[in-house]
């Protein structure tokens, strides 16, 4: 008997889908590469990892129950925590005993005839396990494949190599240890200030500086933990009206930063700054959408840099050009003041590259900087890395290497046109990356059970996105992008931090309300835009 649903990833997707799943009276199996459920919070175990959503907003609400009986410690949970939740999740449900953990899928070919999925995978022992499933999910994360930049001579570096996604289970002492990194994303702002409390020396090589605002992290508020608790329904709803799926107690300026006065706009950002998080992209309504309001906050972001950093050609280097928010804005604690301490070096790179990594350290502009750790912050082939470094293959054997040559072309985020009966999971063509995601995948497992259990009910086998609607769901990513800062700068929404990935915008910045409203209405119009057999 071939599977319902055979799940790709045990993280918050692959839980929940197969929850989900389960309660609908599929049979279902997740097949997950790693020793552990968890997916990005098995991996992401660099330390400082965090959340850079407020627990509270980035977490299941499909039971009341469980909502109310986890507590969060702090406002911007940890790693560690994160993966307790996750555990917690998968025992709170029972979820173990469909779970194959330590077995990577090595390939997926769509049986034309008999109109199933025939998968590959391989155990722990390297032994070979073939399934077969009507649906296939990918729970595979957009953020699972990490970048190693090919960078001449790293296989000659004389001590360890860590990267940030894919960090070394036993605790890494960095006592008295001279530590390059490299990278000033979203990772290594959280690992930096750690590092420089513990290491010798830290030289930080800096290709593009990155916007950071302060999280404020701290133990979580038992008065707004509280008050959230007393109606976590309605603090969700309120939640999914937001257009990133989050923030609702901080809600977005409806205002025109080209309008306020400087007063009133440097009073709006600082009050946001006091508050942390993302909710400074909420200061005013046209700051992702204008370049010339987008610059009133970036420039107000370049003040605190110059406040906080003590040397001014260091607050210099620090200070980003490229539009706030244009890529993802950075949520971390003591990140600028880090700079401040006499173990820390910046060094830039963005006009002169890494030429290559030494035995000793890294050249870079003809000159050899030493050092006897090097950390890769290097981020991820976001988005589709992990898809193309499968044996995907649809109707026809049609590869997804072939359909994805210059990108992603989806329908809704959610199928790909000529690989029938396989959903993605916070993939490209949805709000996902601009959402508390734990929101998106609620909501993309929410549709795709629907959509069986529809299906089945009218007696389909077969769905499948056609490839007009996926051509036209394509043109209207890119339509929401170009009024949009997001293209003014390189980012890997547009794959633009992987050498020779094809460029397109891969999320959707039109909101997360408008979103599930247009998944709803497809689902309303029979799945409208899909072919069913
Ligand atoms: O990766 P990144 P990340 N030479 O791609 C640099 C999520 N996340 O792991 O900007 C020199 O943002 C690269 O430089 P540049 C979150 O969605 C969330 O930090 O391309 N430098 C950049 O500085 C985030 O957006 C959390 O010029 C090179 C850095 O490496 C996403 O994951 C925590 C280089 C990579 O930054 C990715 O974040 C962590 C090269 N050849 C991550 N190649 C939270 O929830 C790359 N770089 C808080």
């Amino acid at each position: 008997m071939p599977l319902d649903l055979l799940i790709i990833g045990a993280g918050f997707s692959g839980l929940y889908m197969l929850h989900k799943a389960r309660t609908m009276g599929l049979s279902a199996l997740v097949l997950e590469a790693a020793p552990s459920v968890g997916g990005t919070w098995y991996a992401n175990r660099y330390p400082g990892a965090r959340v850079d959503i407020q627990s509270l907003e980035y977490s299941f609400s499909f039971s009341e129950a469980l909502q109310q009986e986890w507590q969060w410690t702090e406002r911007y949970a940890a790693q560690p925590e994160l993966l307790r939740y996750a555990n917690h999740v998968a025992d709170r449900f029972d979820l173990r005993r469909d779970i194959r953990l330590n077995t990577r899928m090595t390939s997926a070919r769509f049986d034309d005839l008999a109109q199933r999925w025939q998968v590959g995978s391989t155990g722990a022992d390297g032994e070979p396990l073939a399934w077969h499933a009507r649906f296939v999910v990918l729970a595979s994360g957009p953020l699972s494949t990490p970048n190693t930049p090919s960078f001449p001579g790293l296989e000659t570096f004389a001590g360890p190599v860590l990267h940030t996604a894919a960090w070394p289970h036993a605790p890494v002492d960095f006592s008295g240890c001279h530590v390059g990194v490299v990278g000033t994303g979203s990772s290594a702002v959280q690992v930096i200030p750690h590092i420089a409390q513990q290491a010798s020396s830290v030289t930080v090589f800096q290709r593009t500086a990155a916007y950071v605002v302060p999280a404020h992290n701290g133990p979580l508020d038992s008065a707004q933990e509280a008050r959230v608790k007393a109606d976590y329904p309605g603090f969700r709803a309120r939640n999914r009206q937001m257009r990133t799926g989050f923030g609702c107690e901080l809600l977005p300026n409806p205002a025109s930063a080209l309008v306020a006065s400087p007063e009133a706009r440097a009073a709006e950002f600082e009050a946001r700054w006091q508050v942390g998080g993302f909710g400074l992209l909420g200061a005013y309504a046209d700051l992702m959408i204008d370049l010339q309001a987008n610059a009133m906050a970036a420039e107000f972001v370049r003040g605190k840099i110059r406040d906080t950093v003590h040397d001014p050609a260091t607050a210099a280097l620090l200070s980003p050009h490229q539009p706030i928010g244009c890529k993802r804005l950075c949520v971390a604690d003591g990140y600028y003041e880090t700079f401040n301490r006499s173990n820390v070096h910046l060094v830039d790179v963005s006009g002169e590259p890494v030429e290559a990594i030494t035995p000793k350290g890294l050249r870079a502009g003809g000159r050899e900087h030493a050092f006897d750790t090097l950390v890769l912050a290097t981020g991820f082939d976001a988005v589709t890395g992990t898809l193309m470094r499968l044996d995907l293959r649809g109707r026809g054997g049609l590869r997804i290497q072939d359909k994805w040559c210059d990108g992603p072309l989806n329908y809704l985020g959610l199928m790909v046109a000529g690989f029938p009966n396989l959903f993605n999971i916070a993939g490209a063509g949805s709000t996902s990356a601009f959402t508390s995601v734990i929101v998106s995948i609620e909501h993309h497992v929410d549709w795709i059970v629907e959509c069986i259990a529809w299906m089945d009910a009218q007696g389909h086998a077969t769905i499948e996105a056609t490839d007009e609607a996926e051509h036209a769901w394509v043109a209207h990513v890119n339509a929401v992008a170009a009024h949009t800062v997001f293209l003014s700068c390189n980012s890997w929404y547009l794959g633009a931090n992987i050498p020779g990935k094809p460029r397109m915008f891969m999320p959707l910045a039109g909101g997360f309300p408008a979103y599930a409203e247009r998944c709803a209405a497809v689902a309303d119009q029979g799945y409208a835009g899909f072919a069913l057999g």
